[in-house]
């Protein structure tokens, strides 16, 4: 086997404005301590090497509520090969079914129409769109395999972060744009918007999904902060950095179930459409904040002491789901292969590879899962429907562990 080269370190710089209102006045309410690149997974030959390992902290913004990492990772380091497949998730693969229906309905899209989705990933969306009979699609990944895989299925990308250089560079007016689990990773917010606002037909939509910021603190979904979500947002914030580049969330779906709480925006040039949701000032309770994080320190140490206690009884645990915040959780309890023996996950590209951190090896699929196995800690809780029915269908008749809102046994 190729030795792999020696991973080159990554660098991180202080994020001392808000990101949005570029107000300074921002309080740091959560510090998980030093983490590694959640999806920086090690071969085998890397696990004696040093680590990149960077804070991951959260501070508000006391000027619009906005929550936000307080450092920045190089994000070439982070996106330029990258191991997530959105395709893995059968989950997901419907919800964007439904998108590309319930968008192209939405403008009346028609042949001579383009779609472009921005970090298209391995092209899960931009599939549903040509399902439907659009052939008129264009997706940017900044990830080299990523995009080199959605070429060779003829789903056209450009391998590229998405700015306001490169949409000057398209030089096309889009009938729909799509930002899916893409603005929280983005530094310069600004910039982002500016190029879509460019691109964007008039009579266009620009769909954005990120995770919701309530839900995050609500239901202590801590494991999803991490080096690429530089941001947490609400309606609010939203609606005011669209404002900020002359266009309007029009509309809002929410999904709770999709990564822990997401909420959709559809979004038009201002003025276009007949109702609009306006951007509101915060009202920030901080108390709020200071109890989300003594209820995270708390997951924690009743996580870590449940495994302990599976493991001193004799049982086997492995995980389902190589997720980031599979990475955060298992390094925020100093957990290693002694409580968690092994993961399964369903993505190739992960599997023989370990855990950045833990170093606790990706053995392989479902079909991997071992009769050994007395439970199953879900490191992707927000599927942990399709989990365990699959489990269940691979005749799995031990219990699971699901650590978020907190751990239970079930
Ligand atoms: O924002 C992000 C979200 C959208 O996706 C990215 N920053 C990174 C990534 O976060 P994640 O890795 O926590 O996302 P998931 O989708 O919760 O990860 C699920 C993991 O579980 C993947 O590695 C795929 C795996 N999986 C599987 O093996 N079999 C998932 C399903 C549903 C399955 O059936």
């Amino acid at each position: 086997m190729a030795i792999a080269a020696p991973q080159p370190m990554a660098t991180s710089k202080a994020h001392t404005t808000c990101r949005i209102c570029g107000s300074t006045d921002l309080y740091t309410y959560l510090n998980l301590g030093r983490l590694p690149l959640p999806n920086a997974y090690l071969e085998r030959e890397q696990l004696d090497e040093p680590e990149f390992k960077e804070e991951v902290a959260i501070q508000l913004c006391l000027e619009c509520g906005l929550s936000q990492l307080t450092r920045v990772v190089d994000p070439g380091r982070m996106f330029e090969t990258y191991l997530y497949c959105s395709s893995v998730s059968a989950p997901f693969r419907e919800h964007c079914a439904e998108l590309a229906s319930t968008a192209a309905k939405r403008v009346h899209l028609g042949p001579e129409d383009t779609v472009l989705d921005i970090a298209s990933n391995d092209g899960c969306l931009l599939r549903e769109f040509r399902r439907l009979g659009h052939q008129r699609v264009l997706g940017i990944e900044p990830a080299k395999n990523l995009a080199a895989a959605a070429e060779d299925e003829g789903l056209p990308t450009i391998n590229a972060f998405w700015s306001t250089e490169l949409a000057g560079v398209t030089l096309r007016k889009y009938k729909i744009i799509t930002a899916l689990n893409v603005l929280g990773h983005v530094d310069d917010l600004h910039d982002f918007v500016r190029g879509v606002s460019f691109c964007l037909a008039e009579d266009g939509v620009f769909v954005v999904e990120v995770p919701y910021v309530l839900d995050f603190l609500e239901q202590t979904e801590f494991d999803t902060a991490y080096h690429e979500h530089l941001t947490y947002f609400g309606i609010g914030q939203l609606a005011r950095l669209m404002e900020m580049h002359g266009l309007e969330v029009e509309d809002i779906q929410y999904f709770h179930w999709l990564h822990g709480g997401t909420i959709r925006a559809y979004i038009g040039h201002a003025g276009r459409a007949r109702t609009a949701v306006r951007s509101s000032f915060a009202v920030v309770n901080l108390p709020a904040y200071q109890k989300f994080a003594l209820r995270v320190e708390h997951n924690k140490r009743e996580l870590r002491s449940l495994l302990e206690r599976q493991r001193d009884a004799g049982r086997t645990v492995w995980a389902y789901g190589a997720s980031a915040k599979g990475t955060t959780l298992l390094n925020c309890i100093d957990a290693n292969s002694s409580l968690v023996e092994a993961v399964i996950d369903d993505t190739p590209a992960k599997q023989g590879h370990f855990i950045p951190g833990a170093h606790i090896e990706i053995v392989g699929g479902i079909e991997r899962l071992s009769p050994a196995v007395d439970l199953l800690l879900l490191l992707a809780w927000n599927f942990k429907e399709e989990l365990m029915a699959k489990c269940r269908a691979a005749d799995y008749h031990g219990r699971f562990i699901v650590p978020v809102p907190k751990a239970v046994i079930v």
